[in-house]
């Protein structure tokens, strides 16, 4: 009886890869007040006061910040949730989103 595998069977690797996350910039301008942004950033990124604090004056001093990261979903999702805000009040106040490497 030969040894040699007459039927070899082939096996199929599947690979999985992690998601790539997003992150979720905030853009600054000169009209949205300080405060609003906060309060932004504390209702739509669940931020405490200090951190949204930070963030703020992050994007004010350097022109923008990141927020957080998300997977896409939730951060384009957080993202037009936090711009509509300052829209509703009409300030020009911008939320952006873009993979991370
Ligand atoms: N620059 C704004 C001001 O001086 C405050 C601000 C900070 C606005 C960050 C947007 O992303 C921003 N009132």
């Amino acid at each position: 009886m030969s040894e040699i595998a007459t039927n070899p069977r082939t096996q199929t690797q599947v690979k999985v890869e992690r998601p790539r996350l997003h992150k979720v910039i905030l853009v600054n301008d000169d009209y949205t007040p300080r405060e609003f942004v906060v309060f932004v950033l504390k209702a739509v990124f669940r931020t405490g006061d200090e951190e949204a604090y930070r963030i703020m004056m992050a994007a004010h001093q350097l022109g923008a910040c990141v927020v957080a990261v998300f997977t896409r979903d939730v951060a384009e999702t957080k993202a037009t949730e936090a711009t509509e805000a300052g829209r509703r009040k009409g300030y020009p106040l911008m939320f952006t989103t873009e993979p991370e490497e």
